[in-house]
């Protein structure tokens, strides 16, 4: 898979250079290229930001950079080479509200996702979707956001998503990005040594995982269950099974089916 990310802040990548994905990396599963947006500004000061239309509060990025950032990444095929009305491009639809609502991922081309809490809400069902497509590029917002004609735009070379990790609010989306990373690279095959270490964890069958223990058997005074010291399989499978349903009910009953 290689990854493109546009960002004022390529600092806070460095730790894809680590761990898991840092081995993805220099084994040639994972390109990531992590693009300055400052380098596709033309004037002194770098500027990338400027007031927003219409009045407020906090500054919105200017388009043209975004534009030739993403003209670097994902230039013009022949076939979107003319200019094309977001509600042309096949694959997207545009709502009343001027919305960008691309989906495809199915199609097999690039996806530019831009992180935004106004974006759809990122799932475990999502980073497995993202781990098998070719090409993602991110496109981290700061500010107030992105001028709104560069989702538009960008769905003409490739399909656009807008993603948020939940509701709450960052200061941008570079952190958002990270954890994207993060999720969809662990799913993509190769870069986890053991693959049955994905199959039983949370959200991978629509509820919480179960506890874990490991030695020694107390600890503190603390016991783990002693159905798990019992060498009883199947009474192991169902203990576990409970466990994530009891554990779901506690603090996620929103994942389980209604009753
Ligand atoms: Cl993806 N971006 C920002 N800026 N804030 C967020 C978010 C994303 N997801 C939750 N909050």
């Amino acid at each position: 898979m290689r990854i493109d990310i546009v960002t004022i802040f390529p600092e806070y990548f460095g730790v894809l250079d680590v761990s898991l994905l840092g081995r993805a990396r220099e084994d040639g599963i994972l390109k990531v290229e992590v693009h300055d947006l400052r380098d596709f500004t033309h004037d002194r000061h770098r500027t990338v930001d400027d007031k927003p239309y219409g009045g407020g509060a906090g500054m919105v990025m200017k388009p043209e950079p975004w534009g030739e950032a993403l003209d670097a990444i994902l230039p013009a095929t022949p076939a979107l080479a003319t200019p094309t009305a977001p509600t042309e491009v096949p694959g997207v639809a545009q709502g009343d509200s001027g919305e960008v609502d691309a989906r495809s991922g199915a199609t097999g081309g690039p996806i530019v996702i831009f992180p935004s809490p106004a974006g759809e809400v990122f799932t475990q069902a999502m980073a497995r979707e993202l781990s098998s497509a070719e090409h993602l590029v991110f496109g981290c917002g700061r500010y107030e956001g992105i001028d709104h004609r560069v989702f538009e735009f960008a769905a003409t070379r490739a399909s656009v998503r807008l993603v948020s990790l939940g509701d709450y609010v960052l200061n941008g989306g570079e952190v958002a990005v990270m954890a994207m990373i993060e999720a969809i690279g662990r799913l993509i095959p190769g870069v986890i040594g053991n693959p049955e270490s994905l199959v039983e964890e949370s959200h991978e069958d629509g509820l919480l995982e179960y506890p874990s223990y490991t030695k020694p058997a107390e600890w503190r005074g603390y016991e783990v269950p002693s159905v798990l010291t019992n060498g009883n399989h199947g009474a192991i499978a169902a203990w576990r099974r409970d466990a994530q349903f009891e554990r779901t009910r506690r603090v996620r009953p929103d994942l389980l089916p209604p009753e």
